[in-house]
């Protein structure tokens, strides 16, 4: 068994371009897996501004050194093709984690990988890529991860320091679909909303807003609550003031997404509340109404 497991981070996007600083400041076996083996640096800004420069260990996906765990900082949609073009190199005794905005690639990993160990973790910690090679962690937020699958206990012990240790402060959970369901509400409302109207996260506290961010809350903690997972309107709203105000000077990234003219992870936000609250025979309109003037902006980009 692995007393040092060997860690695979899929793709150099914000966050896991910062996961594969950690590793090397951390100093584990790590392996950043880019769709060709480059060898680059890229500037790091830590959150007391202090300058690093890193060398990642980058390996080509398509012939990976061995790993014992995967971490996917990838949007949503791309979890799939990634994890079926790394089919040939997944073992069933590798661990696989989720990191990402929204919910629904669970369904698709288990149902891909039933055998494989599985762990689906949500952040808000801070991450802006000014460009191709520099990083800048924009404020300490904090990390949610649950086993959706366990390994066996001594990879398990050696696996969770590990996690914990990236995005500080991790928290671990019994059950890890209630924190989901809390991002992605908070994603649900900003992201679309920053989106459309295309402002910065902080706007969106303008009166002008108030009405929409409380129907968006009120359809996704009625969803919540028939799904199991009861929750208030009012505790949605408060989540989604305090994130709005913790990251003011941002854009979200559909919002980033939608500028760039870029696909958005719409289907697994606000895509997902639809799909849930059809099978739980929910009306939730508001989103409904989001979900089409994003697809409409993404279709945009094809004009
Ligand atoms: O996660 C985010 C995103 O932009 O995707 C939020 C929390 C809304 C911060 O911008």
């Amino acid at each position: 068994m692995p007393t040092k497991p060997k860690i695979g981070i899929v793709g150099k996007g914000a966050i896991g371009s910062l996961l594969s600083f950690k590793c090397a400041t951390l100093k584990l076996n790590y392996q950043l897996l880019l769709r060709t083996k480059q060898d680059f640096c890229f500037q790091v800004q830590d959150i007391t501004g202090q300058q690093h420069k890193i060398t990642p260990a980058v390996s080509d996906i398509h012939h990976p050194k061995s790993f014992d765990v995967l971490i996917l900082p990838v949007k949503a949609y791309q979890v799939m093709p990634i994890l079926l073009q790394m089919k040939p190199f997944i073992q069933s005794h590798h661990v696989l984690v989720l990191l990402h905005n929204g919910m629904g690639t669970i369904e698709q990993v288990r149902a891909m990988f039933p055998n494989n160990s599985l762990v689906a973790a949500t952040t808000s910690y801070g991450a802006f890529k000014p460009s191709d090679q520099r990083i800048t962690e924009t404020g300490l937020g904090e990390t949610h991860f649950g086993w959706i699958k366990k390994p066996n206990t001594s990879l398990q012990n050696s696996i969770t320091p590990i996690l914990s240790s990236l995005l500080p402060p991790s928290t671990w959970h019994k059950d890890i679909t209630l924190a989901l369901w809390k991002k992605l509400a908070i994603n649900g409302v900003v992201n679309p909303l920053t989106a459309i109207h295309n402002i910065k996260n902080g706007q969106l506290s303008d009166i002008g807003y108030q009405k929409d961010i409380a129907e968006i809350c009120a359809e996704i903690a009625q969803v919540m609550s028939k799904a199991g997972y009861p929750v208030t309107t009012l505790e949605l709203i408060n989540n989604v003031l305090n994130v709005i105000n913790a990251t003011a000077n941002n854009y979200s990234s559909m919002h980033q997404d939608i500028a760039f003219m870029r696909k958005t992870e719409i289907e697994y936000i606000n895509g997902y509340v639809l799909k849930m609250a059809t099978k739980l025979k929910i009306k939730t309109p508001t989103n409904h109404f989001l979900v089409e003037q994003i697809r409409r902006l993404e279709t945009k980009k094809d004009a």
